[in-house]
């Protein structure tokens, strides 16, 4: 087993060559080339080191040739890869650069230009270097490190039942064993080419489409949002084997083809018919949405189940039943187990409990918080704290075991996070934030706030108060002004109660 790794776990990357890796707008790069690139970016990144020994270095970019470039260039070099997500309030960059103790930053010609500006002066304030993929381009290529493949890789934030997100730390064998048992499972080929327009500030577009696609010499191009005409205009071009998105986008996309008269609503339809693969994740996909792009795309959704401190674990079967609600069986590789309340495995089928997961594919720990990450394990298991049911050996994800966890268009956000900035809002005495289910979004941010005595606060007043605090899509789509918070005895929230008004 190869222990070291230098990029050449990426065999494409090293043999592929005149192959296309990406593909941006008209622009194509061969894998040969962005060897080259990451090579370069890589010997940028360290100057006179001869390592970066895992230092953390961010990057601020949609999907584009620049943000695979430094993803690949800061592994090459030995760096912990920070990703940040383009849409996030400067607030929420500041938590990440600080809590990964950030010390470059990567930004690019693609890099929103309105953000940069607020961006430049935070990094001044932190001591943190502003660096140019474009000038990281222009260094020689020499020798680059030989790396254990134990070390730490990236730095992925997630949202928790704290209030503030924490950094998940993964390894590049962690990485590796989320790639591996996906193109196993998925039966990824170097024939196949997917868009990429998911965020790619978390798994699912970094792991699942984007390192995936290049680990085997597939084919990827690069949108930098969901950009739904020209997306379909591509799967009618018949551009794409495999597209892979989130609940919310088949919503999306099913409403948008409804609406098309017939012969171009045929033709897109006809396009995702050609496909060998379209995957459905993040979040619950309805039965009824399972069974619309049935019938309108003759494609069973591939759902499958994952979270960003262990990648995948259980999917439905590339051959075999695709059941509407349910996940599937556990990954090659990956073992899976439900517990019951007294720490028990449950054996058979149909008793609920909650979802823990071992394997190489799980991440290392919480950044620099080992309380966290202790927490998290049981006897190496870590707890997802999602319950699932078995039902004929397949698993159905029933819920999750906090309420203030919510998922909307498959980002998941947490509510106490939510409420802590809301409650900084003058006008605002108590808050509290649910998600309310919700057909497009899944669950819809709801806030539920009181306000201090003579004050008034209407949606629009709240949204433009929370754009400069918050990402845009943890901003409540619903306010709900109350006299007061229903409590239990204790004064604890009732906020089973709140989702049911
Ligand atoms: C956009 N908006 C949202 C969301 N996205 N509101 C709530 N929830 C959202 N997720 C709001 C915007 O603030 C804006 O509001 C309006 O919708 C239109 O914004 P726009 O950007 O044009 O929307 P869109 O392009 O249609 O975006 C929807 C989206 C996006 C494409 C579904 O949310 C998305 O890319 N989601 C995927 C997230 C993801 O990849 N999650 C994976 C993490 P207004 O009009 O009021 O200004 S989970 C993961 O990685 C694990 C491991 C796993 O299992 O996969
Ligand atoms: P995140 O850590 O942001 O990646 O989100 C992971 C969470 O998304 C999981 O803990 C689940 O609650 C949820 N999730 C992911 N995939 C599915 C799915 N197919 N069905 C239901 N929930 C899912």
């Amino acid at each position: 087993m190869d222990t070291t790794t230098n990029l050449r776990p990426f065999p494409a990357i090293n043999f592929s060559n005149e192959r296309i890796a990406l593909q941006e707008g008209v622009s194509q790069w061969s894998y040969a080339k962005l060897r080259e690139r990451i090579e370069h970016c890589a010997c940028g990144l360290l100057g006179k080191q001869t390592d970066l020994k895992e230092e953390r270095v961010a990057f601020f970019m949609p999907a584009s040739v620049d943000y695979v470039t430094t993803l690949l260039g800061i592994w090459r070099a030995g760096g912990i890869a920070v990703p940040l997500n383009v849409a996030a309030a400067l607030p929420e960059i500041e938590h990440a650069l600080n809590t990964a103790k950030v010390t470059r930053l990567v930004v690019s010609i693609t890099s929103p230009a309105e953000s940069l500006a607020g961006l430049f002066a935070l990094c001044r304030g932190m001591n943190i270097q502003v660096l140019n993929v474009s000038e990281l381009l222009t260094c020689k290529i020499q020798m680059l490190p030989e790396l254990s493949i134990d070390r730490r890789a990236m730095m992925l934030f997630t949202s928790g039942t704290t209030n503030k997100p924490k950094g998940v730390v993964s390894t590049h064998k962690n990485i590796r064993a989320q790639i591996t048992t996906l193109l196993e499972a998925w039966n990824w080929m170097p024939e196949d080419s997917i868009p990429l327009f998911l965020p790619l500030h978390h798994i699912h577009g970094i792991i699942n489409v984007l390192c995936c696609a290049l680990w085997i010499g597939a084919r990827v191009t690069l949108y930098q949002r969901f950009e739904m005409d020209t997306i379909l205009r591509g799967v009618e071009d018949r551009d794409y084997t495999v597209f892979m998105a989130v609940p919310t986008i088949y919503v999306k996309l099913v409403s948008q083809l409804e609406a098309l008269p017939e012969a171009p609503r045929k033709r897109v339809c006809d396009g995702f018919r050609a496909m060998r693969l379209n995957v459905s994740g993040s979040a619950a996909c309805p039965a009824k949405l399972f069974n619309q792009w049935k019938a309108l795309t003759g494609q069973s959704l591939l759902e499958r189940y994952g979270m960003t401190e262990i990648g995948m674990a259980i999917s439905n079967p590339y051959f075999g039943e695709r059941r509407a609600g349910a996940v599937g069986v556990p990954l090659p590789g990956v073992q899976v187990a439900l517990f019951d309340e007294a720490g028990h495995i449950i054996e058979g089928d149909d008793t609920p409990g909650e979802i823990r997961v071992r394997g190489d594919n799980v991440f290392q720990e919480y950044w620099q918080n080992p309380k966290a990450t202790a927490e998290s394990f049981v006897d190496g298991w870590f707890c997802t704290g999602d319950v699932a049911v078995r039902e004929t050996g397949y698993y159905r994800i029933m819920g999750r075991s906090s309420v203030d966890i919510i998922k909307s268009g498959g980002y998941k956000l947490s509510a106490l996070e939510i409420e802590s900035t809301l409650l900084t809002l003058e006008k605002v005495a108590e808050c509290a934030v649910v998600g309310v289910e919700d057909e497009t979004w899944g669950e819809a941010v709801t806030a539920f706030v009181v306000l201090k005595p003579e004050q008034t606060l209407g949606y629009a007043e709240l949204k433009a108060w929370c754009e400069p605090r918050m990402s845009p899509y943890k901003i409540p789509k619903v306010l709900r002004v109350m006299e007061a918070l229903p409590r239990n005895a204790m004064g604890k929230v009732l906020k089973p109660a709140l989702k049911t008004l």
